[in-house]
């Protein structure tokens, strides 16, 4: 059993940070703090940390290949844009991605070469991210790259990766480019490979932090994380939004916005009648937010009902504000606070917070720390402003 003290296990982090991550500006604290809420993010216990820290820095460890095929490249983007824990440096150069054409310096034959050299040097041990949906109709002639059609790139990189990682709609089940008429026969990975086991994450786009944690999973027990009936983590799709949701409470007070821009819409009360896919959505969007932005940096938090992008039978099948059927009528025990309903961001962000944390949406953890530190150094920040005001004038 790995030590459990706290000034331990910091130091076996600790002997894991090396003089390239200090030099691509990620500073010991900085991964120390990403070892520690990865742990708590997976459900393991702080006494991992040591264990995550090794797994992601060990020379040895397998490195991802990252296949393109039919999407916009928003998954590849809501990557890039995300920085915490400083996750472009970890991901990017800790983790090593061996091919990803929208951020390799190579590229034609020699982008090729690298990935045929990568396959060849860690066969059986790859991690192979596909990104976009693949085309079947007529021998899948409607994306080549590199004069090869999708399935042929696959059919080089599937047989001997170590996981299968479908990230986003498209790859999960075909998304946009399998909605009728559907011209290209496009399909998710998982289809085209029915008998393996490929891990799904979907989201249009998906969130960045659930790919990493999932990584990082497999890094450090070398096994997947628990997977849903569709094959989904469990730590990230295990929860319906409309479960953690910091407009739950509104909906179950009955207070609904009944048109963008009323006095509802304008007052943050729930989505529901505008459509909002939350009720039949298993994603945890409320708790870990997209791209750093702060507080409330998802649909719903921004005014826009969810539309489901993450569950096949509703993303760009489902008309965007159809009513959706309510499957949890009855509150949560505990459900997020409103604070404050005319929203100021520090409350708003505090109610995701306890909502994340009802649901258990263990996965989350690591923006949840940030957003505490947040709410933490806001808190601060207005506790100095009322001492500044109450001071005697002098
Ligand atoms: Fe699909 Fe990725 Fe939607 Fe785009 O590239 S999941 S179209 S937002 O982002 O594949
Ligand atoms: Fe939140 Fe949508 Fe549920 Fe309303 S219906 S509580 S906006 S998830
Ligand atoms: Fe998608 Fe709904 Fe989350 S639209 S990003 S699953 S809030």
């Amino acid at each position: 059993m790995p030590k459990t003290d706290p000034q331990d296990v910091n130091q076996q982090v600790e002997a894991h940070f090396t003089p390239e991550m200090e030099e691509r500006g990620v500073s010991r604290r900085d991964f120390l703090k990403f070892c520690t809420a990865m742990a708590a993010s997976l459900a393991m216990p702080f006494s991992f940390a040591p264990a995550i820290a090794q797994a992601v820095t060990d020379p040895k460890r397998p490195p991802v290949i990252w296949l393109h095929f039919q999407d916009c490249t928003a998954c590849t983007e809501t990557l890039l844009r995300s920085f915490h824990p400083t996750v472009e440096q970890l991901v990017l150069d800790t983790i090593s991605v061996d091919y990803l054409e929208t951020i390799m310096a190579a590229a034609g034959h020699q982008a090729e070469a690298a990935k045929e050299a990568s396959l060849k040097e860690n066969a059986g041990n790859y991690i192979l991210v596909v990104e976009g949906s693949i085309p079947t109709k007529d021998d899948g002639i409607y994306c080549k790259i590199a004069g090869k059609t999708a399935l042929e790139h696959l059919e080089e990189t599937v047989p001997n990766a170590g996981a299968l990682i479908a990230i986003g709609s498209c790859a999960s089940w075909g998304g946009i480019p399998s909605s009728a008429p559907d011209p290209t026969g496009a399909k998710g990975l998982s289809e085209v490979y029915p008998g393996e086991t490929v891990i799904n994450l979907p989201g249009c786009p998906p969130n960045s932090y659930n790919l990493l944690q999932t990584i990082v999973y497999y890094l450090t027990l070398n096994k997947l994380p628990d997977l849903t009936d569709k094959s989904r983590p469990k730590f990230a799709y295990g929860t319906l939004i409309h479960e953690n949701c910091e407009r739950r409470p509104h909906f179950d007070n009955g207070r609904f916005a009944e048109q963008f821009g009323d006095s509802g819409h304008m007052n943050g009360w729930c989505l529901y009648k505008l459509g909002c896919k939350g009720p039949e959505t298993y994603n945890n969007c409320p708790a870990l937010g997209f791209n750093d932005v702060g507080a409330n940096s998802w649909p719903v938090g921004t005014g826009h009902p969810c539309f489901g992008c993450s569950e096949e039978e509703i993303a760009f099948t489902v008309p965007m504000h159809q009513q959706s059927n309510v499957t949890t009528p009855a509150p949560p025990a505990l459900f997020p606070r409103i604070v404050e309903e005319q929203g100021e961001g520090v409350n708003a962000g505090g109610a995701a917070i306890v909502g994340g944390i009802v649901g258990a949406a263990a996965g989350a953890a690591a923006m949840m720390a940030k957003r505490l530190q947040e709410r933490d150094q806001l808190e601060e920040k207005m506790k100095n402003a009322q001492q500044q005001q109450d001071k005697p004038e002098e």
